[in-house]
């Protein structure tokens, strides 16, 4: 989307909800002319005057052509108006019944009538504008409707709910503290700043670098709560990957058989491990085939692993390794692993001694896929090979889930660093203010106070159309 500041405030209208087969849909309308328009097509069954109607009230009526006087549909509408409204400026919703046809049909009808058809995430856009909610706010609400696990709504929800804004304030808070402090001193050149002083907003600015970077840590966990890893499941054939997938799904999702080679291409499910999406994909069987088809799997099984973020080797732990094995686990090389020495239930003859050099021992998990054993401990290891537990958040903290408040605060960080290197050294107070204002603009990033179009057009333009 592009964006142009100042805003041109004209009337936008949108289908707010899924498309498709649905009980009802909900059509959304915001702008100076969203009453007007309105007006021209909704009767309420009372017959009241429009302009007697409340605000925030929900009348049941008719949509009707107002060309032709056809009834589109018998709906319920709303009107809200500015500024107590989502976007801040007059909002209606037409609350049409599901399907494909009438909502386009009051959609159309709608911008036939003066509105223009909404781009993505343009209704937040507007509340952003509109001082409805600071931006960290505006990108959770996009956040919500896409998070893939229990964690990552609870996460957003606090985003929308402004804990993160809360904090990023307190941070702000600090150094405008601190820029009055030394701005204050910029009267008095010619005196040296009390040496108990200057020691205080040393140790002000160094426990906020402290607090940032504690912030900063949980990007980690946040980055993976919300976009999810790819995790690719390999092995030679016949040990047991697709039941090993099965046992995680906790429902029979693949082909399981004794037959070596029975999954041929890749499998690909979601899961939530311990709060964590995982995209997990079962593969074929390695191992050298001369079948073309097998061959073609398997090639597509090592390209899966190598691009995945996370590698789950399976071995049979019931019989010696092989050559087959070795090449599987060959594969783990550098990469984020576990290993799952699967078929615990027919007894272990592969040692710890001989797992050693491929992988260390806190990243092995006995499993029988087949008897379900062993997968709470496998969950464990997952989590915990994703993320470092000293990182792990408490309950109810705010994580740091996207890249650009994680750029933002570093940069903070590092206009913080410049400020305490050269107020130590004794430069002038003017000259060390000048690092508090970068980073206070850095912060104000987050939050949305210093922003530019370009940036404002990314966000939205992830959002979808109605929201
Ligand atoms: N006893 C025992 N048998 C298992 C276990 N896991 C899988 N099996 C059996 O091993 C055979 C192969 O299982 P699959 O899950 O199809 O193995 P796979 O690794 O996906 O095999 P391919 O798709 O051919 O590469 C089946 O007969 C399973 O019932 C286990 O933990 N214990
Ligand atoms: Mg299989």
């Amino acid at each position: 989307m592009k964006v142009k500041l100042p805003y041109e405030n004209d009337t936008i209208a949108a289908i707010a909800t899924a498309q498709g087969e649905g009980g009802i849909a909900v059509i959304r309308i915001s702008g100076p002319q969203a009453s007007n328009i309105i007006n021209k097509m909704f009767h309420d069954d009372a017959g009241t005057d429009s302009s007697k109607r409340g605000s925030h009230h929900l009348y049941h009526g008719r949509i009707k052509d107002p060309d032709t006087g056809a009834v589109v549909d018998e709906v319920l509408c709303t009107l809200m108006k500015a500024p107590n409204s989502y976007t801040g400026e007059n909002v209606a919703e037409i609350h049409s019944h599901g399907g494909y046809l009438v909502p386009k049909k009051i959609l159309e009808l709608l911008i036939k009538h003066g509105a223009r058809p909404a781009d993505p995430g343009e209704f937040s856009l507007r509340a952003f504008l509109n001082g409805k909610m600071d931006l960290a706010q505006a990108e959770a609400v996009s956040d919500v409707i896409n998070a893939q696990t229990e964690e990552g709504l609870k996460q957003s929800e606090m985003q929308l709910e402004g804990v993160l804004s809360q904090r990023i304030a307190s941070f702000k808070d600090v150094v405008l503290d601190l820029l009055a402090e030394i701005e204050s001193q910029v009267d008095f050149p010619e005196e040296d700043i009390d040496p108990l002083v200057k020691k205080d907003l040393i140790s002000r600015t160094e426990s906020l670098i402290t607090d940032i970077l504690s912030l900063l840590a949980t990007y980690e966990e946040g980055r993976i709560i919300k976009y999810g890893v790819i995790t690719t499941i390999l092995g030679k054939p016949n040990v047991g990957k697709s039941s090993l997938l099965n046992s995680l799904l906790m429902r029979e999702r693949a082909i399981v058989s004794h037959q070596p080679g029975t999954t041929r291409d890749f499998i690909e499910e979601s899961i939530d491990i311990r709060g964590i999406p995982l995209k997990l994909i079962d593969t074929a069987g390695i191992r050298t085939a001369t079948d073309h088809i097998e061959k073609t799997g398997i090639e597509l099984a090592k390209k899966k692993a190598r691009e995945g973020e996370l590698l789950i080797a399976v071995i049979d732990g019931s019989t010696a390794l092989d050559q087959d094995d070795k090449e599987v686990l060959s594969e783990i090389n550098d990469k984020n692993a576990v290993l799952v020495v699967n078929k615990s239930d027919l007894g272990l003859t592969v040692s710890d001694k001989e797992l050693e050099s491929y992988i260390q021992r806190d990243r092995i998990a006995r499993t029988s896929a087949k008897k379900s054993t062993g997968i709470e401990e496998l969950k464990d290891i997952i989590q915990s090979s994703l993320i470092n537990r000293e990182n792990y958040s408490k309950d109810g903290e705010i994580i740091l889930t996207e890249l650009r408040h994680k750029s933002a605060l570093e940069n903070s960080v590092e206009s913080l660093g410049a400020f305490l290197k050269t107020f130590k050294s004794g430069e002038s107070p003017e000259f060390s203010a000048l690092d508090l204002r970068v980073a206070l603009s850095s912060l104000g990033e987050i939050t949305g106070e210093v922003t530019t179009e370009d940036v404002l057009g990314r966000i939205f333009s992830k959002f979808c159309v109605g929201k």
